[in-house]
C-alpha cells in the first residue's frame, strides 16, 4: 500500500471524526454515513412488534421495518417456508423454466387484487417493479400499433424507487438532481399537498380533486397520441404521507380513459393492507391498468416485487410465432424460490389473522392518537389514513429536515423507531399493532416534541 496513493486513504479522512472500527467498507444507502458511523444505531434481533439492539435494548417498531414488515417480525409460517424452501429448491432459472410455487403464488395473488388485474410479473424490488411497469406500458402501445405513445407522466414529489425510469417519473428533487438528464419525454403533474386548505384533515382531504385536471393541461401540451402512461402513488409515502383529495383518483382515471392513457398505481407502500384494505385501488374503488407492489408481498423477509397487469394488456403481447419471447424483460431473480415461499407464507399469515383489513379496525384509535399531537410544539399538520400517519413539523430556519431528524434520534434513544423525511414524521406500524403500542409511539412523540427545540 503506497502512503501517497489517494485510493488508500480512509474515506472519512478530513471529514470529522473517524468511523467506528469495522464500519469503513459499507457505503450505506440513503444514510448520513459519517454521522451514522460515529454513533451507529444497530439492530440485532426482531420479533413481533419489536427490534432489539446488540446490547439487548428493546425498540418498538413504529414503521414496519421500512413500510414492509406488515405482519410483524419473525412470523413462524414465513420463517418455516423460507427455511424449507432453501433445503428443497434453492434456485431455478426463471427464463424458459419454472417452479411450482411461482405459479401457485400468482394464482393466490390475483385472488386479492382488484377486478381485472389478473396477470403477475415478478421482480425483486419496488424500483424494479416500476421499471417493469413503465416498459410494459410503452411496449403495450407499440405492439398494438400506437408506437407514438412513448411519453411517461409522473407527479411532483412522487417516489418511484431509484432506478433511472423511477427517478425520471419521480418528483423528489434530491433523488433526481445529481443524475444527469434522466429519461427523455417525461413530464409531471402537480402534487396535491395543500396545507392552507387541508391542514389537520382526518382521512382524505376535502380540497384538491381539481388538481387531477393538471393532466388535461399536459394532454393539451403534448397531445394524447404521445402519452403512454401516468404513474402515481395513490397515497404518497416517501415524500411525507400525502393523501389524495376526495375524488382525485377517480378523476385521474376518467381523464386517462378519455385519452387512451394507461394509469399505473404504484402500491409499493399501500399494497397489502396498509390502508385497511388489501390495496389502495380496493380502498378507493379506482382500478388502475397496471399496479406495482413489493415490500409487504413477502413481509419484507426476502426481496420481491411484482407488477399486476390487466388481462387485455397481457393479451396484446400474445401474438406472433408461439416459440418467440413476447416481452423482452425479466430478472435473474424474478420468481426466486425463496421469495415465492416467503410470499406464500406471508399470504397465509395475512389470511389467518385478517391482517389485510385489520388496519380499518385500528384506524380510528390511531387517528385519534395522532391528532392528539395537533397542539404539540412545531406541529403544522397531522395526516392519516388506515395505519399510515404523517406529522409535519415547521422546519427550523436554515436547517431543513434537522428538527425532524432530532426527533427521530431522541425517539430511538427512548425505544421507539420512527421515520422522518424532510420535516415530516412518518408512522406505519406493523398491522398487528395494539392500542398499547400506539399509546407508546404517540406518547413518546409527545414527550420528545415538548423538548425538541
Ligand atoms: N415505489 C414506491 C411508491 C415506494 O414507496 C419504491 C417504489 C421502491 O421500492 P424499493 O423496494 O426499490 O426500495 C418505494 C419504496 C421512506 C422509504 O423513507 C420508502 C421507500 C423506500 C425507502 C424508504 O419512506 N419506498
Ligand atoms: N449485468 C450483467 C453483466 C448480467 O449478466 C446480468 C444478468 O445476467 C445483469 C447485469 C442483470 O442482473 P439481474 O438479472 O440480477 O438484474
Amino acid at each position: 500500500m503506497r502512503k501517497d496513493d489517494p485510493t488508500t486513504l480512509s474515506p472519512a479522512s478530513g471529514t470529522g471524526n473517524a468511523p467506528k472500527s469495522g464500519m469503513d467498507a459499507f457505503w450505506m444507502p440513503f444514510t448520513a454515513n459519517r454521522q451514522f458511523k460515529q454513533e451507529p444505531r444497530l439492530l440485532a434481533k426482531a420479533s413481533g412488534m419489536h427490534f432489539w439492539t446488540p446490547e439487548g435494548r428493546e425498540v418498538l417498531d413504529g414503521i414496519a421495518g421500512l413500510w414492509c414488515v406488515n405482519a410483524g417480525h419473525a412470523r413462524p409460517k414465513i420463517v418455516k417456508a423460507i427455511a424449507e424452501q432453501a433445503q428443497e429448491l434453492d434456485f431455478a432459472p426463471p427464463f424458459n423454466m419454472g417452479h411450482p410455487k411461482a405459479f401457485e403464488l400468482a394464482e393466490k395473488l390475483v385472488e386479492l387484487t382488484p377486478p381485472g388485474l389478473n396477470k403477475v410479473f415478478y421482480t425483486n424490488s419496488g424500483s424494479e417493479s416500476v421499471e417493469t411497469a413503465l416498459k410494459m406500458a410503452i411496449a403495450y402501445h407499440r405492439v398494438r400499433g400506437e408506437g407514438s405513445r412513448t411519453r411517461l407522466i409522473g407527479r411532483e414529489r412522487g417516489y418511484h424507487g431509484v432506478n433511472f425510469g423511477g427517478i425520471s417519473v419521480g418528483g423528489i428533487v434530491a433523488n433526481r438532481k445529481m443524475f444527469g438528464t434522466l429519461l427523455a419525454g417525461v413530464d409531471h403533474i402537480r402534487h396535491t399537498h395543500d396545507l392552507a386548505r387541508n391542514a389537520f384533515s382526518r382521512g382524505v382531504p376535502e380540497h384538491g380533486a381539481e388538481l387531477a385536471d393538471d393532466l388535461e393541461r399536459l394532454v393539451t401540451l403534448h397531445d394524447a397520441s404521445t402519452i403512454a402512461a401516468v404513474i402515481v402513488e395513490p397515497v404518497a409515502g416517501s415524500t411525507g404521507v400525502l393523501l389524495p383529495p376526495k375524488g382525485y383518483l377517480q378523476r385521474l382515471r376518467d381523464i386517462c380513459d378519455k385519452h387512451g392513457i394507461l394509469l399505473i398505481f404504484d402500491e409499493v407502500i399501500t399494497g397489502f393492507g396498509r390502508l385497511g384494505s388489501p390495496f389502495a385501488a380496493t380502498h378507493f374503488g379506482v382500478t388502475p391498468d397496471l399496479m406495482t407492489v413489493a415490500k409487504g408481498i413477502t413481509n419484507g423477509c426476502v426481496p420481491m416485487g411484482a407488477v399486476f397487469a390487466k388481462q387485455h394488456i397481457h393479451d396484446v403481447f400474445m401474438t406472433g410465432p408461439e416459440h418467440l419471447i413476447e416481452f423482452f424483460h425479466g430478472y435473474t431473480y424474478s420468481s426466486h424460490p425463496l421469495a415465492c415461499a416467503a410470499a406464500l407464507g406471508t399470504l397465509e399469515t395475512y389470511a389467518d389473522e385478517g391482517l389485510l383489513t385489520r388496519g380499518a379496525q385500528m384506524a380510528p384509535y390511531f387517528e385519534n392518537a395522532l391528532h392528539s399531537l395537533k397542539d404539540a410544539p412545531n406541529v403544522i399538520d397531522v395526516r392519516n389514513i388506515g395505519l399510515v400517519g404523517g406529522i409535519e413539523l415547521a422546519p427550523r430556519p436554515g436547517e431543513p429536515g434537522k428538527r425532524a431528524f432530532d426527533v427521530f434520534l431522541e425517539c430511538w434513544q427512548r425505544g421507539v423507531l420512527i421515520r422522518t423525511t424532510g420535516d415530516t414524521i412518518a408512522l406505519s406500524p406493523p398491522l398487528i399493532v395494539e392500542n398499547k403500542h400506539i399509546d407508546q409511539i404517540v406518547g413518546t412523540l409527545a414527550d420528545v416534541l415538548k423538548t425538541t427545540r
